[in-house]
């Protein structure tokens, strides 16, 4: 399970959001205490899922989720910031930053500043993860010193290239490590090397200007330049606005909505955003029984797909039966996708491409 933690300032709308995405809404049981967090599963809003169902009438259908994680606002400072995130092993940071300007919500820095906001918890996360790679550093020293081993100089190399990035400012992301690298760093459980998608909570009024465009958003509350260099998404949003779009029948909503200059909810756009940020994409099963949405990593093969279903379908894999998503919407139906040949057989390493249909023959 893909898993996202919100963060943010103490009162920037992370459990309004939270409790809104994830549908999680116990009185009282709201993160609130330092330390405390609140967890619930969102479906990845998917409008393909919607027309497969449409095409297969199935028993049940199943979006893809992604976990998020309401974290108390980090007004405690950067060590309770990552006792809390590495506690749940996030793949994802959502910092959600103020730019609502109601006075009736006191901020802790008593003025609305979203850059400002957004560049102070970039600082504590670089500075979180300064002081976890200058101590591992010291050990690795130590530990050359006894013995010469070229593992663990490569680690050393890689923590030092990530000190000077730190040292200068740059979150660990905006270094696009991959492979080998990524591997060695996973177990720090470095903040600045997660993803960041930034939710610009926006007043009513600048929601409906923005009419969903990041760049505007970003321009109306001085965050260009950081979006520019962190290598940052951004979802703009007014969780005001939310909290009355889920009040509404759905056909409300979408009128809503289209008043505002919006085709989804903002929560939608923040899951979605999420899904996407972290590089995942999904294929799908279907049939009369169940439409299902499978979460898995870009690049991912066949045979490893197979094992998102099952280990026995991975184990007993012969061949993946594949239909391009567009191709089925065009003909109609499977039958007719087979008819014209555009139903493929492919193997173990077939590299699974999003939106692909995918039925697996496997020994049993
Ligand atoms: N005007 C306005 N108020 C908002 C908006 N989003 C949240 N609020 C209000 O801000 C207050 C704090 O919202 P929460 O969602 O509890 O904030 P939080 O980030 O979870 O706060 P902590 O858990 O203390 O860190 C509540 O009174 C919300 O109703 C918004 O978009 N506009
Ligand atoms: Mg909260």
């Amino acid at each position: 399970m893909l898993r996202a933690a919100l963060i943010g300032l103490p009162a920037t709308g992370k459990t309004t959001l939270f409790q809104l995405m994830t549908a999680v809404r116990e009185a009282g049981r709201a993160a609130q205490g330092r330390g405390e967090v609140q967890v619930g599963v969102s479906k990845v809003p998917d409008p393909r899922l919607d027309r497969l169902t449409a095409m297969f009438n199935p028993k049940k259908h199943t979006p893809a989720t992604v976990e998020f994680a309401d974290l108390a606002g980090a007004g405690g400072g950067a060590k309770a910031l990552v006792d809390v995130v590495a506690y749940k092993n996030a793949d994802a940071l959502v910092h959600v930053v103020r730019a609502f300007t109601d006075q009736a919500v006191p901020h802790v820095s008593e003025s609305v500043d979203a850059a400002r906001d957004a560049q102070a918890m970039e600082d504590e996360l670089i500075l979180a993860d300064l002081g976890v790679v200058e101590r591992r550093l010291e050990r690795l020293d130590k530990d050359l010193k006894k013995s010469k081993s070229a593992d663990l100089e490569k680690e050393r190399d890689l923590l030092m290239r990530c000190r000077d990035a730190l040292e200068n400012g740059t979150p660990l992301r905006a270094l696009n490590l991959a492979g080998e690298d990524l591997k060695r760093l996973r177990g720090f459980q470095l903040l600045s090397a997660k993803p960041l998608l930034l939710v610009i909570n926006l007043d009513e009024a600048d929601v409906a200007e923005a009419g969903g465009s990041v760049e505007k958003a970003a321009a109306r509350t001085g965050l260009t330049a950081f979006l520019s260099r962190a290598a940052t998404l951004a979802v703009p949003v007014c969780a005001k606005i939310e909290l009355e779009i889920a009040q509404l029948d759905p056909a409300d909503a979408a009128a809503f909505l289209s008043d505002l200059g919006l085709e989804q909810s903002g929560l939608n756009r923040v899951i979605r955003a999420t899904y996407d940020l972290l590089g995942y994409m999904s294929f799908f099963t279907v049939g009369e029984d169940e439409c299902r949405a499978w979460s898995i990593p870009r690049g991912t093969i066949a045979h490893v797909a197979a094992g998102e279903i099952h280990s026995d379908i991975q184990r007993g894999f012969i061949r993946a039966e594949v239909v391009a998503y567009d191709r089925l919407i065009a003909r109609g139906s499977l039958a007719a996708c087979r008819d014209h040949g555009e139903g493929r057989l492919e193997g173990k390493e077939y590299v699974v491409a999003d939106g692909d249909i995918i039925n697996f023959r496997h020994a049993t």
